[in-house]
């Protein structure tokens, strides 16, 4: 168990993130790089047109439309492992339950620009968003696998609505866009082996640029009504169970699953 649990789950309540500098071996990461980059090359080749006129980011890296069973394993195993679920439990200490991963990348088409968001609102309209904001959110776990400029967020905006910099920024109200500079905004640079935690619908944005690939998995807790937002096909089938070291967090997803 990481020594300071209690220390990280109040900086994610006070602030809504904290970051853990070198928690994975280059050895963990250059492991786990193998496998993306494998569903990266992949899925741009799938995804060619998307690739190149909208995208930045992939999702369903654990899904069977790319990777082959092993490397789900691997992957699964690395979501679950002793170290990622410290931190989870850190945030979420009752019955965790696994949601997604994406991929985020720097978009090929340079009119692209960085953007500042909750992730709530492609979900709800203002008046909604201003409530969900106070209930409990996704918890998004970013591993860089190279080094990159990071995330920009405001912290303390998961608990707070926006100011009227960041709600027409982030609207794109009065003349205003949303890759303009925010002055609550904190930039967490982060590098290879870094462990950045933080909630979804806090005002935030990736940062392009460096070769950056980072790989976000979205956890929830269970009594949290998220369900819905699951794919079955990126959870683990009966005989991937058996080679999941710790398959908690995706028995949970299970469970709701089976109840829903
Ligand atoms: O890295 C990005 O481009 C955006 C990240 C983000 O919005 C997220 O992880 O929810």
């Amino acid at each position: 168990m990481i020594d300071n649990q209690s220390h990280l789950n109040s900086s994610y309540d006070d602030v809504g993130y904290f970051v853990i500098r070198n928690y994975f071996s280059a050895s963990e990461i250059s492991s786990l790089r193998e496998v993306i980059l494998k569903f990266h090359q992949l899925w741009k080749k799938d995804n060619l047109k998307f690739y190149q006129d909208d995208a930045f980011n992939s999702s369903l890296i654990t899904g069977s439309e790319y990777l082959e069973f092993d490397d789900r394993v691997k992957v699964f195993n690395f979501i679950s492992s002793k170290k990622m679920m410290d931190v989870v439990e850190s945030v979420i200490p009752v019955n965790p339950a696994f949601m997604n991963t994406q991929l985020f990348f720097n978009p090929v088409n340079p009119q692209l620009k960085d953007f500042w968001h909750r992730d709530c609102q492609y979900d709800h309209d203002i008046e909604i968003q201003k409530q969900v904001i106070h209930e409990t959110q996704v918890v998004h776990l970013r591993v860089p696998l190279f080094d990159e400029l990071g995330i920009e967020l405001v912290p303390g905006s998961h608990k707070r609505w926006d100011n009227d910099e960041e709600f027409d920024v982030r609207q794109e109200e009065r003349g205003r866009v949303s890759n303009e500079n925010l002055s609550s905004g904190k930039q967490i640079k982060l590098a290879a082996g870094d462990l950045l935690v933080f909630s979804a619908d806090m005002i935030h944005r990736g940062l392009y640029g460096l070769d950056r690939l980072a790989f976000d998995i979205l956890v929830f807790d269970s009594a949290a009504n998220f369900i819905d937002y699951v794919d079955d096909d990126c959870l683990p089938d009966v005989s991937m169970l058996d080679k999941i070291e710790d398959p908690r967090l995706f028995v949970n997803t299970l469970h709701l699953k089976s109840n829903s």
